[in-house]
């Protein structure tokens, strides 16, 4: 980096030619940074470096308009807007694909089957080799470069004739503008324009915060984005891209290129700069596909982008050939679906749900839908202004996701044509078919809402049984006071049956009591006091986090208990004193400074110790010697001896941060038996790797 910089801010050379090498230097590093931020995700250069770079690149090509050219990175939002997309005829027909719905392993076994009738294949022959692949939930792309030059940009449209998306595509910073010498002279890119989960969280963030529509999911915020006419918007929009085949590719024949196997042709995508998803694998055989279907369906929830299945292909070319097409589709392809996370189905009622906190949820109850993998029945639909956003009404058809173990949602709705009477219903403006109640459902308090707020309450606090019941089981959870047996169930019949009014109650049941009550034997009973009698034992953080305090989630207790050290002083602590622990702002200040200040609060926790409930009270943040403080670690695999919240604990105690993947800006991989690609990653990217005794050293302050 030091030998470039000089170059990088060195006055800009006399002549126009001296010019033009410059601004061919500085393209060419903003390139290649922009190549490992954007594709490769391990940046070299801090942000401001690239800022720096760029701004010179633009200020020489402001004073020399003529060097400026449409493949600069300064050139990729193109001013104009347009007044329609113009229709683009492919030069080779975009295929689609067969799609497996069948979503067991029996799909790919089926298509493995087929692949080896069509080649004549007996049983004594080698299993046939293919390429296993994601199947992104985006929309496909074509990109022709012309002497390694984008020139267009293209949706599939029907196949023959698509839409020319040229202006909106360049603003996606995945895809070259320019190519490597040596590319053939006609290349078409093939591929899939989506976006981040992460992406769209932030971009539906600003859409609420602009007062706009949010977008129902990544996909559909993608096709708006690529379809926009002015392109200033779709910069906006963040969006990614995944190449995984070719169009037309000139010259084909002598002297043109001859990839030989799909995988080949991948790897040379790759090469010349292109994005290609990491899984991409080879796979022989059936057993090698369902092993992939099974493997990215176990982590599929964790990708940071949707699929809805993965895509197998016939890796030889030739036998590619050999296979041909049947109407629009490859015989020697074919997309595995995974079950659907979308569904629609109908919301039958709203009801409300009280919270913990007295939060008023209101939840569609569904017909019976199957989608994620699983039967739904109720989704969330968050709190009443999301309904109104959304213009759900109890009778509509409603879009329904359920991803992983998430709380199924409504993320928006095709209203009904028609009232429950047959009559057309009128949808603008849209008349609400629900109220939130002015009376808790469960305990009869008023519900209130604070101005500025988005949700309802009930006023009840710890009257109300629903509030009493969901802070219990708050208490109990893992993450907090970790009381395994006591589940929802129970906490029913403890709270209903008035067995226990508080926490504390908890920790004064015996064995009779338990042992009384449905479905409890005396063995479960048993398991339950040695759980309760466990959970007495344990740390300041967590208890805090068990307690519940509004604004107070598992992250801010630590940091609570690490800047405090006990819970007297904590208790004690002003508003003001509460404001310099680290991520705490002025609400979250007011609501744990309120916590403290009521008498009620004070005694609960009073009698929780009372019944024997301890931790290790600390030196304060400032007295402690943090030998991991600003330092980013990353576990992965099973340590020997310790449980993977014990070293996370460990080690934030230390002042690390404990982050989720490896990058560069790793400082440490704790890796324990089974790590798998985090460890890799590591190894790739040079990061110490500790096992649990070098994490132990570490922490000692002997790394
Ligand atoms: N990963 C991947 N997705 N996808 C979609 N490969 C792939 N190939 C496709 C499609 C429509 O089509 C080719 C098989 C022509």
């Amino acid at each position: 980096m030091s030998g470039q910089s000089d170059l990088f801010s060195a006055p800009a050379p006399k002549g126009h030619a001296l010019v033009g090498s410059k601004i061919e230097a500085l393209r060419y590093q903003l390139n290649q940074w922009a190549h490992e931020y954007y594709v490769q995700d391990a940046p070299s250069v801090p942000d401001a470096e690239y800022d720096r770079v760029f701004q010179q690149l633009q200020a020489l090509e402001g004073a020399y308009p003529d060097l400026v050219t449409p493949d600069s990175p300064t050139q990729r939002v193109i001013g104009a807007v347009m007044e329609g997309l113009a229709p683009v005829r492919h030069a080779v027909p975009m295929l689609s694909i067969q799609t497996e719905t069948d979503t067991e392993a029996s799909g790919a076994i089926a298509f493995d089957a087929r692949v080896r009738r069509e080649l004549g294949l007996g049983e004594g022959d080698l299993p046939v080799e293919y390429v296993a692949e994601p199947k992104f939930d985006g929309l496909a792309m074509s990109l022709r470069y012309e002497h390694g030059r984008l020139v267009q940009a293209a949706t599939r449209g029907d196949g023959e004739v698509g839409e020319d998306v040229t202006h909106n595509i360049r603003t996606i910073r995945q895809i070259p503008l320019s190519l490597p010498a040596g590319v053939p002279p006609v290349l078409e890119v093939r591929g899939e324009v989506y976006m981040r989960r992460a992406d769209f969280e932030q971009l539906n963030e600003r859409q609420r915060e602009k007062g706009e529509k949010a977008f129902v999911n990544p996909r559909n915020a993608a096709a708006g984005a690529v379809r926009q006419l002015d392109s200033a918007i779709t910069a906006q929009r963040p969006l990614s891209f995944f190449a995984y085949g070719v169009g037309e590719v000139t010259p084909v024949m002598a002297g043109g290129p001859d990839f030989g196997t799909h995988y080949a042709l991948l790897q040379q995508l790759k090469s010349w700069g292109f994005p290609v998803a990491p899984q991409v694998s080879i796979a022989r055989g059936a057993s090698e596909l369902v092993a992939f279907h099974q493997r990215l369906g176990a982590e599929r929830d964790a990708l940071p982008y949707d699929i809805d299945g993965v895509v197998y292909k016939v890796n030889s070319l030739a036998l590619q050939q050999q296979m041909g097409f049947k109407t629009r589709e490859p015989r020697w392809a074919v997309a595995h679906k995974y079950p659907a996370q979308e569904m629609l189905t109908r919301c039958e009622a709203i009801d409300v749900q009280v919270g913990r906190t007295g939060k008023l949820t209101p939840v569609a109850r569904l017909a019976p839908v199957f989608v994620g993998g699983v039967t739904v029945t109720n989704a969330t639909l968050h709190n009443l202004f999301e309904i109104r956003k959304k213009g759900v009404r109890v009778g509509d058809t409603v879009i329904v996701r359920r991803a992983g173990d998430v709380i199924p949602e409504v993320v928006g709705c095709v209203p009904a044509a028609t009232d429950g009477a047959g009559r057309p219903r009128p949808r603008n403006p849209y008349v609400p078919n629900f109220r939130m109640p002015r009376a808790c459902p469960v305990c009869g308090s008023a519900v209130v809402r604070e101005p500025g707020e988005m949700n309802h309450r009930c006023s009840g606090g710890l009257f109300c049984p629903a509030q009493r019941k969901q802070a219990m089981l708050h208490f109990a959870q893992r993450r907090a006071l970790d009381i395994e047996g006591l589940g929802e169930k129970l906490v029913d019949q403890l709270i209903d049956g008035a067995v226990v009014h508080s926490l504390a109650d908890l920790y004064r049941l015996d064995l009779a009591q338990l042992a009384g009550l449905e479905r409890m034997g005396e063995k479960s009973a048993q398991n339950l006091l040695d759980a309760l009698e466990k959970s007495k034992h344990t740390t300041l953080a967590r208890f805090l986090y068990g307690l519940g305090l509004r604004q107070v989630g598992e992250a801010t207790a630590k940091d609570l208990a690490r800047h405090f050290g006990s819970l007297d002083t904590l208790m004690d602590a002003s508003a003001d004193q509460l404001l310099q622990v680290n991520d705490v702002g002025p609400i979250v200040a007011e609501s744990i400074h309120t916590f403290f200040a009521q008498p009620h609060n004070r005694e609960a926790v009073d009698q929780l110790r009372a019944c024997g409930l301890t931790w290790e009270e600390g030196v304060p943040a400032e007295a402690a010697v943090q030998p991991l403080a600003g330092k980013t670690v990353v576990l992965t695999g099973t340590l020997p001896t310790l449980g993977r919240d014990e070293a996370k604990d460990m080690l934030e105690a230390a002042g690390a941060k404990v982050a989720g993947s490896v990058s560069k800006k790793t400082h440490y991989v704790v890796a324990g038996a089974d790590a798998g690609s985090k460890l890799a990653k590591a190894q790739e990217l040079g990061v110490p790797v500790l096992d649990e005794g070098g994490m132990r050293a570490l922490l000692k302050g002997q790394g």
